[in-house]
């Protein structure tokens, strides 16, 4: 077998939620590619590896780690609840998997990888006396006010207004103290995923290096203030542009979007993990059926229960409910004009290179800084008044992207930055130069 015969063993430890797993997976890919004489031992809950191997792979083999959860556990809604479950686990759960590993393969782990949230990383990649690489799975902002998450609540306190702006770090003054992931400054700062957080960014300038889901051009201000307080800080993506995933379109939404008209459709994903509460549906099925635009929208959940009565056949000329698509080839068809998102950083990315503007209704953690960043900062999408979906809101960000003048110089914004995405994955682009770098980190020469 392929796996156990490689001299060296890499570990890799993943994030079970959201979208973190995928693009860990993505890069162990790459690196088992690059590195043909080392195994990936790859450890998640079940249920995150089940969904995230789609095929089995040569020398990257999935284990399963205890998801925390106790016996006869209900799931009520709030997405925190199992992350804190699972982080109560962690990191027993990895580290009695890993030994029964290393004992059952008999192969010594050579180098650690986790998800960046794991600040215990650090301890166990010293106690194995290995390097330890992190990936930092959303967007350079993100992290850096995670990591000065103490710098920011000198300055604006905890619980303090949220309207204030954090002029006090470069390149930060469009951003308000509200755009803050739960934690920073208001939350409850003891519940494991807030507290972990906060460890976070004294644990990472342990790491050997960070390897980050973005490229260098990206916010390129922050990027270099991460670079001075890492040792080594890889742009390396973005993902879905150096990842060979096959295209799942069993729903035909390409076929669908071919027979609309250029920039004419708008795409709606609110992510993996939720979809708005019911009266922000009723507001944007409102919004979708008054102004008659298409619209393919991928949602979580089931339509005919949670959309109000009668919208499906009331547009089924004109829309398409899916419940998943191949959002990344979505964005690239130029038949979509706009892409109404959470602002999760994979969905950005995929906007970007999309050349996609966005209208974002954040719900948690990075999300409304990416909101905020993508509006106010690099200027190629809106957030919506009041934070939230109205008909009224709905209906005005849609006609501003998809028929006015706004929209087109939304469109003249984002281009610009998809050409610099796509050039860093080019041949010598910065993220393929990073991840030679990355290769000799992991494969320890
Ligand atoms: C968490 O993100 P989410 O999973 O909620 O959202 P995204 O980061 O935007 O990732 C969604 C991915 O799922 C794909 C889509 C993205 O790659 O292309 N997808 C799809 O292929 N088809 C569908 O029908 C719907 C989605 C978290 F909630 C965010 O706040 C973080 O920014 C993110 C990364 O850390 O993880």
């Amino acid at each position: 077998q392929a796996y156990s015969n490689a001299s060296k063993h890499v570990a890799v430890l993943a994030f079970p939620y959201g979208t973190h797993a995928a693009p860990l997976l993505n890069l162990i890919c790459q690196l088992s590619d690059a590195c043909p004489d080392t195994m990936f031992s790859f450890l998640s809950t079940q249920q995150s590896n089940s969904s995230t191997f789609q095929m089995k792979l040569d020398k990257v083999k999935p284990f399963n780690v205890w998801d925390g959860l106790p016996e006869g556990y209900v799931f009520k809604g709030n997405p925190r609840d199992p992350v804190d479950y699972f982080l109560k686990a962690a990191p027993g759960n990895f580290t009695e998997v890993l030994d029964e590993v290393v004992a059952g393969t008999g192969k010594p782990i050579d180098c650690l990888i986790t998800d960046a949230f794991y600040a215990f990383g650090a301890d166990i990649a010293d106690e194995l006396n290995v390097p330890w690489v992190a990936l930092w799975t959303a967007g350079p902002r993100a992290l850096f006010v995670h990591v000065d998450t103490d710098i920011i609540r000198q300055q604006v306190g905890t619980n303090g207004p949220q309207d204030k702006a954090l002029d006090f770090l470069p390149d930060f003054s469009a951003i308000r103290v509200a755009d803050l992931p739960d934690g920073i400054t208001s939350g409850e700062f003891d519940a494991p995923l807030l507290a972990l957080f906060h460890k976070m960014g004294p644990a990472l300038s342990r790491a050997t290096a960070i390897a980050a889901n973005s490229y260098e051009d990206l916010d390129n201000t922050v990027v270099n203030m991460l670079k001075l307080r890492f040792n080594m800080y890889l742009n390396v993506g973005p993902s879905n542009l150096v990842s060979s995933s096959t295209v799942n379109d069993s729903h035909g939404c390409l076929d669908w979007l071919s027979k609309h008209e250029p920039a004419s459709v708008a795409y709606i994903s609110f992510g993996t993990v939720m979809e708005p509460p019911p009266q922000e549906l009723q507001a944007l099925c409102e919004a979708l059926e008054e102004s008659e635009f298409p619209f393919l929208w991928s949602f979580r959940g089931s339509p005919e229960k949670q959309l109000p009565s009668g919208f499906l056949e009331r547009t089924s000329s004109k829309g398409k409910i899916v419940p998943w698509a191949p959002q990344q080839k979505i964005l690239e068809h130029p038949s979509v004009g706009v892409f109404v998102s959470h602002g999760g950083w994979n969905s950005v990315l995929e906007s970007i290179c999309g050349g996609v503007p966005m209208i974002c209704r954040p719900f948690f953690g990075d999300q409304g800084l990416n909101t905020r960043t993508v509006e106010a900062i690099w200027g190629f999408g809106l957030g919506l008044e009041g934070g939230t979906l109205t008909k009224e809101g709905a209906m005005k960000a849609l006609k501003l992207t998809l028929r006015s003048q706004q929209g087109k110089q939304l469109r003249d914004r984002i281009r610009p930055q998809k050409e610099l995405a796509y050039n860093a994955v080019k041949p010598n682009g910065s993220s393929v130069e990073n991840f030679k770098t990355l290769v000799k980190v992991v494969s320890n020469n």
